[in-house]
């Protein structure tokens, strides 16, 4: 803390020696807030800065991908990565781009829709498989859904290619898909959703009976994961875990703690960071940090509300979070299941230290290379690998 401290222009180290109030290390956000909202509790937002005092550097590997979206790292080293306009392709750690595998269903193509979120099999290195998310035509609309396919033996294509959940109902528009797939602690699979962005579909990430704005957890071949909070309940979908999300593309599980943690993006202002627990509302449209795009507050305009889950962390103005991960720590000790976050609008990865469910840091790395970051995921050697919407894939990780 005191070498953040050091670092930091201006902080007055002299009035603040050896009592322990020193001053707090003031946070990496210098912008005035959107409102005069508070936060429910201390550290919730505008938490201190830390800086990394490892050697690291963010190199990039390639230039060339076409709005890239979604990474996984694959066993020997390379990486799947989806684009946005259907397309995946395997890259190696140097930077060569494979041809486009053949295979993947048509995507709904527009605004935020097209092929998005991927992972991997825990058992990809015996059985290939692989699980994507898309924003899926059906007639004049479209639904985020989850695929999954076997890669064939000489990587050119998929095999046995099916569309195993539908996040319905379907909806005309091309805006907040979520899109993000994990292996979930249990074996099964979470999807990320959003809620179609509309005043329309808005309130449906308050409804039971909708798949829109809701983290998903299903088995692999669709199904409801058995255990799930609203099995057997009344008018509620059997394959929801959480609900009152607006629109989620960052999913990852704690590597100590087995916990999903999710972002989100907030309208403007009230992006958020929350550790999901099964069964539980999360707010959105009810409460929220942010305001509407057009000044106005949202619903009856507050930001707490008994029975409603507060965001373990949120940020305004937005940095608009897209893909997350945790990462080991094997070649920079010191980020050791920290949460590295990709910020679009910022165009930062995001550092956060978590202690015990809380926030107790926040650093922004690469923030001279005016990219929008879309996805990181940790690599087979330790380093961090990210990919942005300009089509770099970055390498970060010790000098
Ligand atoms: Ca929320």
């Amino acid at each position: 803390m005191k070498n953040a401290l050091i670092l930091l222009v201006g902080v007055t180290l002299a009035t603040a020696p050896s009592c322990s109030n020193a001053q707090k290390a003031a946070s990496v956000e210098k912008q005035q807030p959107n409102s005069d909202y508070k936060p429910a509790f201390e550290g919730q937002t505008r938490i201190g800065a830390v800086v990394t005092k490892s050697a690291y550097e963010g190199k990039v590997i390639t230039s060339s991908l076409q709005r890239p979206w979604g990474i996984a790292s694959l066993p020997d080293g390379r990486f799947i990565i989806t684009e946005l306009g259907g397309t995946m392709r395997i890259v190696s750690s140097s930077g060569n781009i494979g041809e486009p595998i053949k295979g993947v269903p048509k995507v709904s193509e527009g605004g935020q829709g097209g092929l998005l979120g991927i992972c991997l099999d825990e058992d990809f290195s015996n059985n290939k498989m692989i699980y994507w998310a898309f924003s899926e035509p059906i007639g004049k609309e479209n639904v985020t859904s989850v695929a999954k396919g076997r890669l064939s033996s000489d990587e050119k294509s998929l095999e046995n290619v099916t569309v195993i959940y539908q996040a319905k109902p379907s909806y005309k528009g091309f805006a907040h898909f979520g899109g993000r797939v994990k292996i979930a602690k249990d074996g099964n699979l979470f999807l990320s959703t959003g809620e179609r962005s509309d005043l329309v579909t808005r309130p449906q990430a308050q409804d039971l009976g909708s798949g829109l704005g809701k983290v998903i957890h299903i088995t692999k071949d669709g199904k409801p994961a058995p255990g799930n909070p609203f099995i057997g309940k009344a008018n509620a979908r059997p394959e929801i875990y959480s609900y009152g999300h607006r629109n989620v593309q960052g999913i990852a599980i704690h590597p100590e703690t087995g916990d999903l943690w999710e972002t989100e993006f907030g309208p403007r202002g009230g992006d958020e960071v929350n550790r999901i627990v099964a069964g539980k509302n999360y707010g959105w449209p009810v409460i929220t940090y942010g305001i509407e795009y057009s000044g106005e507050k949202v619903g009856d305009g507050i930001q707490q509300k008994q029975g409603l889950e507060q965001p373990v962390y949120y940020w305004d103005p937005v940095i608009s979070p897209s893909g997350i991960t945790f990462y080991d720590g094997r070649q920079i000790a010191e980020w050791k299941n920290n949460l590295f976050i990709s910020s679009l609008s910022g165009m930062h990865i995001c550092r956060l230290v978590i202690e015990n469910n809380k926030v107790t840091g926040e650093e922004r790395l690469l923030s001279g290379e005016s990219q929008r970051f879309r996805d990181i995921t940790e690599g087979t050697d330790g380093a961090l690998y990210a990919v942005t919407d300009q089509g770099r894939l970055y390498r970060i990780g010790k000098k």
